[in-house]
């Protein structure tokens, strides 16, 4: 059946969502529409702080809200930055209580990560300051305050953070005013216009399920689109609702993008379910419609606790004009090297109960609820982990992982996965009664990070733990063996497609011998060895060589300088 037909017979039977009007029915005034025009927030320009206070702010036309926001806009400021950038921003606190940053789905050491030991207490301020080296793609921030999580989110403190590269732009994907960020959030109309943040017991059990979506923070938000393809990065930003999205008349989209980036190819599909903390890019293309038609993004009813899967419109497309992005659905995308399981060196249980199973009415995660000081879990750095959450509850939870980019293997076995649990994730939806295996691989950064559900209300109340990932085996050699063999930062870096990387042998050293064996090897992102650059016996010296990756495709890149029994390990990036 064509759109067109489909759409016709869906509003003579009724049976599906209502195509609605664009134009509210005053016969005076035709052409005022019906709703708000979807907001975006401002992009964080560099040098600018991010200053977190409360303000009045016009949410709902004609009434104020108090929100949380952060340099006067709720949401915050969208910071988009380039592969290879270093990140630096000056977070200055004037709230009443503490808070934090915490960016979601980016790779950044222990002290930038914004965990609720690293609180910023009101009146202060906190440089968050890191290299972005991971995968282009889309993330976000938002508060992670010691049991202030939830409130502090569901009153501003988020926005989206945007990974950009060479390798993306090249892709033919819509860009521009054709790629579109669309943050999904729900309040409670009880409240309305202020987002009164009063969870009662069964709002911890089941997380604080609003009834009124905002988008962009706009509420009834209508977006004015041209009859061609877009690309639209949806992020789930709610504390605890689970969005089944589709479109209005069932008609299918194209995933292209997880948590962490891109696909490895665009899947076709008609709905898919988005948890909290979860992102989402998708294509959707509007040429099909005539103009002054509508067509809305919604969620789809599906069975949960409370009023969670209740249907919901969430945002509707006015087809204004012809405009063209230009953009293709991309024939092919960028390889992911996919985790092989057999290759896990052991598996991690993570089991998810609550009150039924608990007794005490708090969510834990193997037994235990979130104690700061305490470490849970002592995980090697750079070795391949199984982790199982096993959902023992009838609540949905939405498992986050900081410091990592995790693969999915199978949810109760099955090792068939929808489009949006394939490829890299950072977040992954748990349902009642399921088992979800995941393949986990701490490559970046050690020290401590956090395991916990990204049911806001379910984090506050303690579904956490504090994970430990263990300093690789040469930087503890490092520390043996301060300043006495070198190896230098490669330059230039980013490189393409070759750079030169310098090491010194030292001179004097009595665990050598005055002739040492040395090795130099590249290795790829999952450790697979790449290229052998030196490996031959040496006397003392300073050393060059020059690595070229022609042959390579982009991505990050360890190089490992062996020498006698003592290594050093440096990070690269190979940007084409
Ligand atoms: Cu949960």
């Amino acid at each position: 059946m064509k759109r067109r037909e489909f759409i016709i017979k869906a509003a003579l039977t009724g049976a599906f969502i209502a195509v609605p009007k664009i134009y509210s029915s005053n016969k005076n005034n035709k052409n005022i529409k019906v709703g708000n025009s979807l907001r975006f927030p401002p992009e964080l320009q560099a040098g600018e702080s991010l200053i977190y206070k409360t303000v009045n702010m016009e949410v709902w036309p004609g009434t104020t809200t108090q929100v949380l926001a952060l340099n006067n806009s709720y949401p915050g400021p969208t910071i988009r930055v380039k592969r290879g950038d270093n990140f630096s921003v000056l977070f200055e606190n004037q709230h009443i209580i503490e808070s934090t940053v915490h960016w979601h789905g980016l790779l950044v050491p222990e002290l930038m990560d914004g965990q609720p030991k690293d609180a910023v207490l009101p009146g202060t301020s906190y440089t968050y300051s890191f290299p972005v080296t991971q995968r282009a793609g889309t993330y976000f921030y938002h508060s992670h305050a010691h049991h202030y999580t939830a409130e502090q989110v569901y009153k501003g403190h988020a926005g989206f953070f945007i990974i950009e590269d060479e390798n993306e732009s090249q892709l033919g994907l819509p860009s521009g005013e054709f790629d579109i960020p669309l943050l999904i959030q729900d309040r409670h109309s009880v409240y309305k216009p202020q987002f009164t943040y009063s969870p009662g017991n069964m709002d911890i059990m089941q997380g604080y399920l609003g009834d009124l979506p905002l988008i962009n923070g706009t509420p009834e938000a209508y977006f004015e689109v041209q009859k061609t393809l877009y690309r639209f990065r949806i992020l789930n930003g709610s504390n605890a609702r689970v969005y089944k999205l589709a479109l209005s008349d069932n008609s299918s989209f194209w995933v292209i993008g997880t948590d962490g980036g891109l696909k490895d190819e665009a899947v076709e599909v008609n709905n898919l379910f988005l948890s909290p903390g979860e992102r989402v890019e998708i294509l959707y293309d509007f040429s099909p419609f005539n103009l002054g038609e509508s067509i809305n993004l919604v969620s789809q009813s599906f069975s949960g606790p409370g009023s969670q899967g209740d249907q919901m419109n969430l945002l509707r497309f006015d087809v204004v004009g012809s405009g063209v992005s230009g953009g293709n659905i991309p024939q092919s995308l960028p390889a992911i090297n996919y985790y092989d399981i057999n290759s896990s060196k052991r598996i991690r249980t993570f089991t998810l109960t609550h009150t039924m199973t608990s007794g005490d009415g708090m969510h834990r995660i193997n037994g235990l609820t979130y104690d700061l000081g305490r470490i849970d879990e002592t995980i090697p750095f750079n070795e391949l982990e199984e982790w199982k959450f096993v959902n023992d509850t009838s609540n949905l939870h939405p498992m986050h992982v900081h410091g990592v980019m995790f693969q999915v293997y199978a949810r109760n076995g099955n090792t068939h996965l929808s489009p949006n649990d394939k490829g890299w994730k950072d977040t992954v939806l748990v349902n009642p009664n399921e088992t979800v295996q995941v393949l986990v691989k701490f490559t970046d950064y050690s020290g401590i990070y956090l395991l916990h559900c990204h049911n806001l209300e379910h984090e506050d109340d303690g579904m956490m733990l504090n994970i430990k990932i263990n300093q690789p085996t040469s930087v503890k050699e490092d520390n043996i063996l301060p300043e006495k063999f070198e190896l230098h930062q490669n330059y230039p870096n980013p490189f393409n497609p070759s750079t030169t990387i310098r090491y010194s042998i030292p001179v004097v050293e009595a665990k050598f011998e005055s002739t040492t064996n040395v090795t130099l090897k590249v290795y790829d992102e999952l450790g697979k060895e790449v290229s052998i650059l030196v490996n031959e016996v040496k006397q003392p010296g300073n050393y060059e060589v020059i690595f070229n990756a022609f042959n390579l495709p982009s991505g990050v890149y360890y190089y490992k300088l062996k020498v006698g029994s003592f290594t050093k390990t440096r990070k690269m990036l190979l940007l084409k």
